[in-house]
């Protein structure tokens, strides 16, 4: 049995490593909720956030710029335009975590100030170093993700020796960093990053092998749902990956993933409950943070 897993987020603590924790993919980009003309009405995305929360996320990670593989990047006067109304929004109507799914510096920092906890940097501070620095005087929580590459070529040619030995060390190595930029270890969580620039034996090995990355000692993030290897083993697009995406975080959990990156929370968290029940976990109720955060003092 896995013991615990203290996640600070703001002076919180959290233990991770008991229920599974489910983080909710909330959009914000033109090709979700986004109308693209000059007046951004936040107020679809809030509703869908809304219901994330109530279906029982933990976090909801808001993002306004799409990281898919061949995307350009936008100006970070645009990808705050559309989070943090979003942000403010949702900070005033549910206590749930939010993180923000950017990276840059000065949108994270606009994030922050509107009401955001955790900073998801798909290149682990690579963009842009100055998160680290913000990350450190908020004591936010940051999440480091494996990328090989950058999103518009990564899945050009990905080549590795050992996948797994790779992404642990890239991350135990960003760990080192961010430890000497002055981040508590504490509020640190990492991610294999399925999918980011990876061949499908390669994201099949990092979630077989997934205890290889748990054993860094953090929290383990994992986002499979809906993603190409999912598509690519039955053959389905994106709007039939459900069982797929299930069974992929069923497996990502039970090797030691504690937070699941994911679209369809509901679905997610009942999966995640009856696996986390046969793991011998305590049994997911609906609001068991209180009982967390006392076993975690
Ligand atoms: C269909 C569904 C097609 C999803 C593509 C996608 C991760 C992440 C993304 C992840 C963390 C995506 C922002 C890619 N993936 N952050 N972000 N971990 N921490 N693609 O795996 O969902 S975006």
């Amino acid at each position: 049995m896995r013991t615990g897993t203290v996640f600070r987020v703001k002076g919180a603590r959290h233990l991770l490593g008991t229920r599974t924790w489910v983080m909710g993919i909330l959009n914000v980009t033109p090709d979700s909720f986004f109308d693209g003309g000059r007046y951004f009405d936040p107020g679809p995305a809030v509703d869908h956030g809304l219901r994330l929360a109530d279906e029982g996320a933990d976090i909801i990670d808001v993002g306004g710029e799409s990281s898919r593989f061949g995307s350009d990047p936008i100006p970070a006067e645009e990808e705050i335009r559309r989070i943090v109304p979003v942000i403010s929004s949702l900070r005033t109507q549910t206590r749930v975590l939010l993180s923000v799914d950017t990276t840059k510096f000065e949108t994270a920092r606009a994030a922050l100030g509107a009401g955001a906890d955790i900073i998801n940097d798909i290149s682990s501070f690579e963009m842009d170093p100055r998160l680290l620095v913000l990350a450190a005087e908020t004591g936010a929580g940051f999440i480091l993700m494996h990328m090989q590459g950058v999103p518009k070529t990564m899945q050009a040619a990905p080549r590795y020796e050992d996948v797994v030995a790779e992404v642990r060390g890239f991350l135990a190595e960003k760990i080192e960093i961010a430890a000497a930029y002055g981040l508590n270890k504490e509020s640190l969580a990492v991610d294999p990053g399925i999918g980011f620039g990876k061949r499908l034996e390669d994201n099949c090995a990092l979630i077989r092998e997934l205890e290889t990355i748990a054993g860094i000692g953090r929290p383990v993030v994992m986002g499979v749902s809906r993603k190409s290897m999912i598509g690519k083993i039955l053959d389905v697009p994106p709007e039939e990956r459900l069982e797929g995406s299930l069974a992929a975080a069923v497996v990502g959990l039970a090797r030691g993933a504690h937070i699941l990156r994911v679209h369809d929370v509901q679905s997610t968290r009942r999966a995640a409950r009856v696996a986390d029940a046969i793991l011998s976990r305590p049994a997911g109720g609906e609001n068991p943070e209180k009982r967390e955060a006392g076993r975690a003092r």
